[in-house]
């Protein structure tokens, strides 16, 4: 009996890491093989380490399954099917889905063709050979699931500003011209505000920077909650922009306009210095403009709601 009580502890170990319980029941991965032996072997294998599994029996019907359930993370899939070989099947889904969303891992016994080089070639992530190491298989598949989380996390916070939570700058560009570009298309207008915290620098020059930030922080959570059906960023210091799409433009002003109200009397409950703030707001509306021009609008408003006063809309 070569298992002496250390080396049985230790592989225990290994089991209960490579199984990161929490965090496998919250991946669902696809198995396709036309072998229904296979197939289920796989996916006891899936399910003792707690993945959730989901079956197909070739790459149609993978495809009908991958239609129905977006939240598929990983495919695993067979080379010699009926329809479609599992190369085949790779094309096909990286045409609908990129190597961010989704992880293919190729299985095969027969490799006499450079059946990885084909599977990889075909974009898929990764290959194992039939029969294969049980570790192995947990290994790239574990290692598979980190890629796709790592990239997740890593576009989030390229996305989000770090202070405020809010959507940055580069992603407000980026989702705001897409808009602009079909709505350019569809020949429709498209709406912008600027909003700036008036007087700003007092508040940092009186309570100081860490109570400048919480005041940012409390007004942003409240945007975000004033306008969740529109775009909302973070442009620079205390300057945020709304970005309204297909939206009617009365009903917009509207908005903006009880939440300068809005801010104006609960401004203090964003700090525990219960600091009292208002808000300058510039707002254009337009046929299809580019959204540098579009900003450059809005910004026009907003000086003019500064220089007549601030505490107020102009558009
Ligand atoms: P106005 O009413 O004309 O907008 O005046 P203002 O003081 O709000 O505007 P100004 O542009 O003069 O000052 C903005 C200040 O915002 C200056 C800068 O130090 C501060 N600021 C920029 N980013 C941050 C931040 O992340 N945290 C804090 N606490 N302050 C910031
Ligand atoms: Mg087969
Ligand atoms: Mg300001
Ligand atoms: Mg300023
Ligand atoms: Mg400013």
């Amino acid at each position: 009996d070569y298992i002496t009580k250390e080396n049985k502890q230790a592989y225990q170990y290994l089991e209960k890491q490579l199984a990161r319980l929490p965090r496998n029941e919250q991946i669902l991965v696809l198995v396709v093989d036309d072998s229904a032996a296979t197939r289920h072997h796989i996916c006891n294998l899936l399910t003792r380490h707690k993945y959730q599994t989901l079956e197909a029996v070739d790459g149609i019907d993978a495809l009908k399954v991958l239609a129905e359930n977006p939240s598929i993370a990983v495919i695993i899939t067979d080379n010699e099917m009926p329809n479609m070989n599992g190369d085949e099947l790779c094309v096909e889904i990286r045409r609908l889905y990129s190597n961010d969303e989704k992880a293919v891992i190729g299985i095969s016994a027969y490799d006499t063709l450079h059946l990885s080089t084909r599977f990889l070639k075909s974009g898929a992530d990764d290959y194992l050979r039939k029969p294969f190491n049980n570790e192995e298989f947990y290994c790239r598949l574990s290692q598979n699931v980190d890629m796709l989380e790592n990239i997740k996390t890593i576009r989030l916070q390229a996305n989000t500003d770090y202070l405020t939570k809010l959507p940055n700058r580069r992603y407000f560009f980026g989702e705001a011209n897409s808009h602009l570009k079909a709505a350019k298309l569809a020949n429709t207008s498209v709406s912008l505000a600027m909003i700036d915290i008036d007087h700003f620098k007092s508040i940092n020059d009186n309570y100081g920077h860490d109570a400048g930030d919480e005041v940012l922080k409390g007004l942003s959570q409240c945007m975000a909650k004033y306008f969740e059906e529109n775009l909302v960023g973070r442009f620079g210091g205390e300057e945020f922009a709304v970005y309204f799409a297909d939206q009617d433009t009365n009903e917009s002003l509207q908005r903006l306009e009880k939440f300068r109200l809005f801010v104006e009397k609960h401004s203090p409950e964003f700090s525990k210095d219960r600091i009292k703030f208002t808000l300058s707001i510039g707002f254009h509306n337009g046929p299809v403009y580019s959204l540098d021009e579009l900003i450059k609008q809005a910004d026009l408003k907003l000086y003019q709601a500064k220089e007549s006063g601030r505490n107020k809309l102009v558009n």
